[in-house]
């Protein structure tokens, strides 16, 4: 395993990035050398990760980066609460001072330690994208690309011969589709999971209620996935009752990879997001989930901090 991880996230929208950061904290052996914002309102995600790192003591540099995709299928997506239950009204409206870009970060950082890095893309992939095109060598300078993102749209077992092709355009992907293509063709080592996979990854809100026993920021994580599924609730989930926990999985597949059965695979992404197997360009796509094992391991890991 590597321990070098750099996280590209979008957190304060879909509250699993918040418990991606948390898996991340409360993982022994995994540095996280910096939280990278991409997409959208990307000063006000810097201050929801800032405070989450406040809150937990923990000094890790995070990095402001591309709020405006390189091409989009949809419209730039807020569900309009983001934050709340962890800021304040001030904190939320409080102007931050930008420093270095995400971008920069990138290429500076991944020139000086070649090799060195595992990338975690669980947002639009706008930063890593741009930073490959601004230093063309930086793609063969990764130890390991994880993406989430994505839908193939298999069934329960992949079956390349049976296939009929995806019918969903996953968020990450639409989001910036120009950005996906861009790394699903880089020449990093990389794994793919779709949304046929993390959308597995299920864990009931009765497990994640004990987040509010452990204090700070637990706490307000636990708040902040009450109102993500309040928002799912109220359009059109009425019984959701647990949390896809796509981004954790994402990081804890480069952690622990037999958590999931990868099969090499050819995907390219075409003009309208669609993720498509075909063309030249193989990655790990991952075809299975050791469903018990990944919720064993999320729960202990997520709630092991002693109070
Ligand atoms: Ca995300």
């Amino acid at each position: 395993m590597n321990r070098y991880k750099i996280i590209e996230t979008d957190p304060g929208t879909d509250v699993d990035d918040a418990l991606a950061i948390l898996y991340g904290l409360r993982s022994p052996d995994v540095e996280i050398v910096s939280l990278n914002m991409v997409y959208g309102n990307v000063d006000l995600r810097a201050k929801i990760t800032k405070k989450i790192l406040e809150l937990d003591n923990k000094n890790i540099p995070v990095y402001v980066g591309e709020s405006t995709p390189i091409r989009t299928v949809k419209p730039i997506f807020h569900f309009g609460r983001e934050g709340e239950g962890l800021l304040t009204k001030d904190e939320i409206e409080k102007k931050e001072s930008p420093n270095i870009s995400s971008i920069d970060f990138l290429v500076e950082e991944i020139n000086k330690n070649p090799g060195k890095y595992d990338l975690i893309s669980i947002g639009a992939m706008t930063n890593i994208a741009k930073a490959f095109l601004l230093d063309k060598t930086l793609e063969t300078k990764i130890n390991h690309l994880y993406i989430m993102g994505g839908s193939i749209s298999y069934p329960k077992r992949f079956d390349i011969e049976n296939y009929r092709g995806p019918n969903k355009v996953e968020h990450n992907v639409a989001c910036d589709v120009e950005a996906a293509d861009i790394l699903i063709r880089s020449k990093c080592p990389k794994t793919l999971l779709t949304y046929d996979i993390t959308s597995r990854a299920n864990i009931q809100l009765e497990d994640l209620s004990k987040l509010k026993e452990l204090g700070e920021p637990e706490e307000s994580i636990f708040n902040m996935i009450e109102i993500w599924n309040q928002y799912l609730r109220q359009k059109g989930n009425p019984n959701m009752d647990y949390c896809s926990m796509h981004d954790p999985l994402t990081l804890m597949v480069s952690i622990k990879p037999d958590l999931i059965k990868t099969k090499k695979v050819p995907i390219y992404v075409d003009n309208e997001g669609y993720t498509r197997i075909g063309g030249n360009d193989y990655l790990n796509l991952a075809v299975d989930l050791d469903y018990p094992k990944f919720k064993e391991d999320f729960l202990n890991t997520i709630l092991s901090k002693r109070v």
